[in-house]
């Protein structure tokens, strides 16, 4: 980062309005509200020890280890991934507000204690990186090379975004939400810092039954995760589940931005270009992993499944490329949170094993064997093989 000058200083955050001693790093000519960002060596500290796979420390990407979660339906907060373009802002929530303007009847200014006193919703929600599972293209893709750990459920508590809208009375003018967050920094072909912001059409954000949450599986938003407030829109990749907000903003036009129009754009070979929108069918193997050994005999394979598009109606695992067995999926149908899937089956022959596992949805819809290329690696929600090995 550039023109954004970041000056580490320990505990003298007491002057940016923080309790001081915590290790903050001040940010100076920030372009944003309450700029004290975390210690990113700290938050990287904190990432290893609790097991996750750390792919860059600043800004902090890191993924989680699903085998560590085998039947839990959420993960916990501590190891749920994190995905970061810039530093993580800690805003302070005395002094925060949520700022609602633009194309309302009635601008707001909401503290969390006021948004806290608000018509609440409780959903359970899978976040995933649309950039998940980038480093299996080929050819290879620019990025965060995640593997298969970019993706992560929780219980998210907050107010429905169609609350608010209720309380703002959008002008017939308004055409869509305009999120942005507390974080910013330079990206490349920009010469003054950019925040992290996207827009949701009002219809997209009503119907995906956004939420502005303020707890994450029944504690207070942890700092990387959003605190005081993102924003989550079940179905759709995280891209659109905006962190740190501060501020929504109604617009009468179509928002043209860094993440936006620039990057989260599937783009083919011949530079054609759609938006990325809800997630993919998707399913993983868990149990097994990867070159884990197991005695011959009976073998129960375990993973979770979810879809963003029509919800997942079956899962099937093939042993040794032989035929398709359905496995069953587990526990009550929550609409946009993954579930569990299981298969109970006998593997006789000692050596290597490939497993292989893929969802069906409600549309019809199957896992491809290969996920179309795209060159900022998007989306690919190609069939999970796992290779094993049988004593
Ligand atoms: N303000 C802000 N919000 C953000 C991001 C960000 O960098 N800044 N990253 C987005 C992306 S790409 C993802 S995948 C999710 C990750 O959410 P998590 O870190 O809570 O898992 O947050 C989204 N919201
Ligand atoms: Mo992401």
């Amino acid at each position: 980062m550039v023109s954004f000058s970041a000056r580490a200083r320990l505990s003298t955050a007491a002057a940016a309005g923080d309790q001081a001693g915590t290790g903050e790093v001040e940010v100076l000519r920030a372009s944003t509200p309450a700029a004290v960002m975390v210690d990113p060596e700290q938050a990287c500290r904190d990432a290893v020890n609790v097991g996750l796979i750390v792919h860059r420390a600043h800004p902090l990407n890191c993924e989680t280890d699903l085998g560590a979660l085998i039947g839990g339906v959420v993960m916990p907060n501590a190891r749920f991934y994190v995905r970061n373009h810039f530093h993580i802002p800690r805003l302070a929530s005395p002094a925060w507000r949520l700022s609602v303007r633009g194309h309302v009847g009635r601008s707001l200014s909401l503290s969390l204690s006021e948004l806290r006193t608000m018509r609440s919703q409780a959903l359970v929600a899978t976040l995933e990186c649309a950039g998940n599972g980038r480093s299996r293209f080929s050819p290879p893709t620019a990025g965060e090379q995640w593997r298969l750990g970019a993706v992560s459920t929780a219980e998210w508590t907050g107010v429905p975004v169609s609350e608010l809208l209720e309380r703002c009375g959008p002008r017939t003018s308004a055409r869509e939400l305009l999120f942005r967050g507390a974080d910013a920094g330079s990206v490349p072909g920009r010469r003054v810092p950019v925040r992290y912001e996207r827009s949701l059409r009002l219809d997209e954000a009503v119907r995906s039954g956004a939420l502005l949450a303020y707890a994450m599986n029944g504690e207070p938003l942890p700092t990387r995760h959003g605190y005081p407030l993102r924003l989550v829109v079940p179905g759709w990749f995280a891209m659109a589940s905006v962190k740190w907000l501060t501020e929504i903003e109604l617009i009468d036009h179509e928002f043209t931005g860094r993440f936006q129009t620039e990057t989260y754009q599937y783009e083919t070979a011949a530079g054609e270009r759609a938006p990325v929108t809800r997630q993919n069918l998707r399913s993983l193997i868990v149990e097994p992993a990867a070159g884990e050994r197991r005695a011959s005999g009976a073998m129960t394979i375990r993973g979770v499944a979810w879809s963003g598009e029509a919800p997942v109606r079956t899962v099937e695992v093939s042993v040794e490329h032989g035929p398709w067995m359905r496995a069953s999926v587990v526990g009550d149908p929550v609409r946009h949170a993954w579930r569990w899937w299981e298969l109970l089956t006998r593997i006789e022959r000692a050596g290597a094993v490939s497993l292989r596992a893929r969802a069906t949805d409600e549309a019809g819809r199957t896992q491809p064997g290969r996920a179309p290329w795209n060159r900022m690696g998007y989306g690919n929600n190609a069939i999970h093989d796992v290779e094993m090995v049988v004593r």
